[in-house]
C-alpha cells in the first residue's frame, strides 16, 4: 500500500486513486513540480520507480544557473545552498599550449552561478515533500500511461504485490530518459532528434579540497573538468572511450591521467585521494519535440538530453518545470489555457539554446577519435577567437548562464 497515498479504494482487484496530476518520476523535476503544484494548491502524486535512498544515491550536477538559483529561493528550498554552495563568476578553460580563457558570466552579464550538488538538491526537495505530506510513491513497478490524449488519462501501476490506478486530468512525464513517458506519444506525433558522441566521461568524487573555480581542460590526450561540491569534496572528470568500464579505471590511473591534461602549475594543486564513487556517463544531444501530447507534459530529461559540457541538464528540467508549473497554476486555479497551450514551444527554444550551447562546448573541447587535420584547425581556431574576441567572448558567456524565462 503507498505509504502517503492514503485515499485508496478498494476495487475488485484494483485500488483505485485519484489526483489532479500525475507526476511519473521523483527525480528533481518531478519533486519540483510536486513541490510548487503543492504551493498552488494543486493535488499530486509523484510515481517513482526506485527507493528513495536510490535516487538520494545519485551523483550528477553541481553547477547551477542563476534561473534555477533564483527557483530555489522563491520557493524556499535554499537555505542550505545559501549556506554551504559557492557562488561563482564563471568557470576557466585551461588549453594545452594556449591563454587560459574565463567564460566570465559576472562581467558580461552581471549574473553568478552557484556551485551546489544536485545530491543535495534533491535531499532537500525530498524533506520539503516529506515535511509537506506529499502523495510520493517510491518503488511504483510497471507504471504505464493510458488515454494521454483524451480527458480523463490514468495511470497503472504495481507496489508490492498490489495493483493500483491512479485516475487524473493531467500527467506530467518527469521520468528520465529511460521512462515509460515520451514512449506513450505515438511515433508519427513525436519528431526526435539525436547525436550520440563517440566517447564517455569517467567522473570520480573524493574527499579532498578542490580548486578554487571550476575548470574545463582542453589537451591532446582528453578533456577533463575540475568541479566541486564543498570545501572538502572535490569532483573530477576525464574523457574517456565510449567502450571503457569503471573497473578498466583505478584510482592511480584516473588521477595520473588527470593530472598529465592539466597545465603542470595547476596540476601541482590538485590533490589527489581515494575515490568515494567513480562512473561512467555516455555523451548525447537528444530532443525530443512537442513536448505536449494531448493531456501528457514531458519535462526535464524525458524530452531532452545534452552533453555535461555545458552543465545544462538540471537548468533545463527546472526551466521546464518552471514553464510546466505556471501552466497548470493558470489551467487549474484561472480556468486559463493559455500557458499550456503555448508550454512545449516556450520550453523547447530554452532547450534548443540549451542544446546549442553544450554541443559548441563539447566541440570545443573534446578531441574525437575519427577527426581529421582540418577538425583540428578549426577547433583552434574556435579557441582563439575566443580568447581575443570580447563579442565572442560575452557571447559565450550569454549562453553558458542560461537563456532567460519567458513571460
Ligand atoms: P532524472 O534525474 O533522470 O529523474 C527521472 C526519475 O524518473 C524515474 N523513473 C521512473 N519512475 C517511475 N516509473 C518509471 N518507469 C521510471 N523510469 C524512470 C527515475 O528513477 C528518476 O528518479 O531526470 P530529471 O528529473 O529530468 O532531472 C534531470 C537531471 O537529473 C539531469 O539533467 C542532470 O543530472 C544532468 N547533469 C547536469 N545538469 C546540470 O544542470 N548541471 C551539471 O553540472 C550537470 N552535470 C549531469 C552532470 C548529468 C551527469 N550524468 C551522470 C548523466 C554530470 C553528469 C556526469
Ligand atoms: C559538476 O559539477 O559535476 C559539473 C560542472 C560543470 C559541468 C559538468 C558537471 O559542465
Amino acid at each position: 500500500m503507498p505509504g502517503a497515498a492514503g485515499d485508496a479504494v478498494k476495487g475488485a482487484c484494483m485500488k483505485t486513486l485519484s489526483t489532479q496530476v500525475a507526476i511519473i518520476g521523483g527525480g528533481p523535476a518531478g519533486l519540483m513540480l510536486s513541490h510548487i503544484l503543492d504551493r498552488h494548491k494543486i493535488a499530486n502524486v509523484v510515481l517513482e520507480r526506485r527507493s528513495k535512498a536510490y535516487v538520494l544515491s545519485r551523483i550528477r550536477a553541481g553547477l547551477l544557473e542563476p534561473g534555477s538559483v533564483k527557483m530555489l529561493r522563491d520557493y524556499d528550498l535554499a537555505e542550505r545552498m545559501d549556506a554551504f554552495g559557492k557562488a561563482k563568476n564563471g568557470t576557466g578553460i585551461v588549453w594545452q599550449n594556449k591563454p587560459d580563457h574565463f567564460i566570465d558570466s559576472m562581467k558580461w552579464t552581471g549574473q553568478q552561478m552557484m556551485a551546489w550538488g544536485q545530491t543535495a538538491i534533491t535531499e532537500d526537495l525530498y524533506a520539503a515533500r516529506e515535511r509537506d505530506g506529499a502523495q510520493l510513491i517510491n518503488e511504483a513497478e510497471n507504471v504505464v500511461l493510458h488515454d494521454v490524449a483524451g480527458d480523463a488519462p490514468w495511470v497503472t501501476f504495481k507496489q508490492g504485490e498490489a495493483d493500483y490506478r491512479l485516475d487524473c486530468n493531467i500527467i506530467a512525464g518527469c521520468d528520465g530518459y529511460h521512462g515509460p513517458s515520451r514512449r506513450s506519444i505515438p511515433d508519427n506525433i513525436l519528431k526526435t532528434f539525436e547525436l550520440v558522441y563517440p566517447f564517455g566521461w569517467l567522473g570520480i568524487m573524493a574527499e579532498v579540497p578542490p580548486l578554487p573555480d571550476f575548470t574545463y581542460a582542453y589537451h591532446e590526450r582528453g578533456f577533463a573538468l575540475a568541479a566541486q561540491r564543498s570545501a572538502m569534496l572535490s569532483r573530477y572528470y576525464v574523457q574517456c572511450d565510449a567502450s571503457d568500464r569503471v573497473e578498466d579505471w583505478s584510482d592511480d590511473r584516473f588521477w595520473e591521467e588527470l593530472l598529465a591534461r592539466f597545465p603542470s602549475d595547476m596540476a601541482a594543486n590538485i590533490t589527489t585521494g581515494p575515490s568515494i564513487e567513480k562512473s561512467i556517463a555516455p555523451l548525447r544531444s537528444f530532443v525530443a519535440e512537442p513536448m505536449r501530447y494531448g493531456n501528457l507534459f514531458l519535462a526535464g530529461d524525458a524530452a531532452h538530453i545534452v552533453p555535461p559540457t555545458g552543465a545544462k541538464g538540471l537548468n533545463l528540467a527546472f526551466g521546464d518545470i518552471h514553464y510546466l508549473s505556471r501552466a497548470l497554476d493558470w489551467h487549474f486555479n484561472r480556468k486559463d489555457d493559455r500557458y499550456l497551450e503555448r508550454f512545449s514551444e516556450m520550453a523547447l527554444r530554452r532547450v534548443w539554446s540549451a542544446v546549442n550551447v553544450s554541443w559548441r562546448l563539447t566541440k570545443l573541447l573534446h578531441i574525437f577519435p575519427d577527426e581529421d587535420p582540418f577538425d583540428d584547425k578549426i577547433r583552434q581556431n574556435d579557441y582563439d577567437q575566443l580568447v581575443t574576441s570580447d563579442a565572442t567572448a560575452s557571447a559565450l558567456a550569454t549562453a553558458y548562464v542560461g537563456a532567460p524565462f519567458e513571460d
